[in-house]
């Protein structure tokens, strides 16, 4: 064991500590269940043939997306993955809107030009992954250094799986941001596969963490169903980024619960694991936690439940009212106009 393992959240007022209040803790819960619920009803729009190309879930890694994402600040960036839906919920960005790009539909962020999980709106601050792994980790390393030149006091956040730790660009990198000490968070999703590849054949390291100090600085590993554990790393992280302390490697374990995209029933994992890490499902851990030490009550559960319940309902119907691009916008959005860059995020 080469780097630090993290503890998990005991209770309510270390997680006040860490800066999440009740109130906050309840918001957490339901962008998990709008997580799971915009790609449960993805994947319905899928067998109904309403969706282009393929189909990429994140199942078992809400608690490690919105975990991270509660944790970094508003002027703060991102480059979530395919994995990562949790993210961009939880910066705000809504479920119609994510309903729409899956089905190509000109309200989508992009606005109908690229397939369903290469999405993201820039004025949340976050950049659209392009396809190649990790290739989103310069681009988030390349925001650091330009935080650091114009003497901003913001972090950026960049994702990447570990089957994508094993390319040249994941350790170039790390090297750069380590070197210079540049305000970048690196969050590895270690789903343990990478499509049908084992973690044992991505990296020869116990952790893929371990390699943090060999690129000269922290690496954690956390429990990626734990959204609270997950949370407090981010957030530690995050600030020490912010406050000139560099770059940290934090890795969230997790277990890639469905197939790498719908069209794969990821024959290749052994029944039992699954069965294993479904015992740890993250929303109904999360779901328990609250109880036990939040006292939510059955009525909040029912209330955030058929909340969540309605806004997809709503944002599915709104989403097939949207358009599909006209053909002659083609050449529309591939260059920014100013007033889009007009935001804190494009200074
Ligand atoms: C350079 C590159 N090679 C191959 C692919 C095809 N591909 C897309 S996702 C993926 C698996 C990546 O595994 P991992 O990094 O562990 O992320 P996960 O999908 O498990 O979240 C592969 C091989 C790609 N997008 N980019
Ligand atoms: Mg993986």
């Amino acid at each position: 064991m080469a780097v630090r393992e993290a503890e998990p959240v005991a209770s309510l007022s270390e997680v006040k500590e860490a800066g999440l209040d009740r109130e906050d803790l309840l918001g957490v819960y339901r962008n998990m269940l709008v997580t799971r619920g915009v790609e449960e009803r993805g994947h319905i729009l899928y067998r109904q043939g309403k969706i282009p190309g393929s189909f990429y879930t994140g199942r078992g890694n809400e608690a490690a997306a919105v975990g991270v994402a509660t944790a970094m600040g508003p002027e703060d960036v991102g480059t979530p993955l395919h994995r990562d839906m949790g993210v961009h919920i939880t910066r705000g960005v809504e479920p119609w809107r994510v309903f729409a790009q899956y089905m190509g539909r000109s309200d989508g962020p992009t606005k109908g030009r690229d397939g369903n999980v290469h999405m993201a709106d820039a004025r949340l601050g976050m950049i659209a992954m392009v396809s190649h792994l990790p290739a989103m980790l310069p681009v988030a390393v390349g925001c650091a250094l330009a935080f650091r030149i114009r003497e901003e006091a913001r972090v950026a956040v960049g994702w990447f799986g570990e089957g994508a730790s094993a390319r040249g660009d994941a350790h170039e990198s790390m090297t750069f941001a380590g070197t210079r000490r540049l305000p970048v968070v690196f969050i590895c999703d270690n789903n343990q596969w990478a499509y049908s590849t084992p973690t044992h054949l991505e990296y020869a390291t116990e952790h893929v963490a371990d390699r943090a100090s060999a690129y000269g600085f922290d690496g954690v590993v956390v429990d990626g169903t734990d959204v609270l554990a997950v949370y407090r790393e981010a957030k530690r992280a995050i600030e020490k980024a912010r406050g000139g302390g560099g770059p940290t490697l934090v890795e969230c374990l997790t277990l890639r619960m469905e197939g790498h995209a719908v069209h794969d029933d990821a024959f290749y994992v052994p029944k039992p694991v699954f069965e294993e890490w479904a015992k740890q499902d993250p929303i109904e851990r999360f779901r328990v936690w609250l109880q036990e030490h939040a006292n939510m009550t059955t009525e909040e559960e029912e209330e955030i439940g058929a909340g969540v319940k309605k806004l997809l309902n709503d944002a599915l119907q709104r989403a097939e009212e949207s358009p599909l691009p006209d053909a002659s916008g083609l050449l529309e959005g591939v260059y920014a106009t100013p007033e889009d860059l007009d935001t804190p995020h494009h200074k």
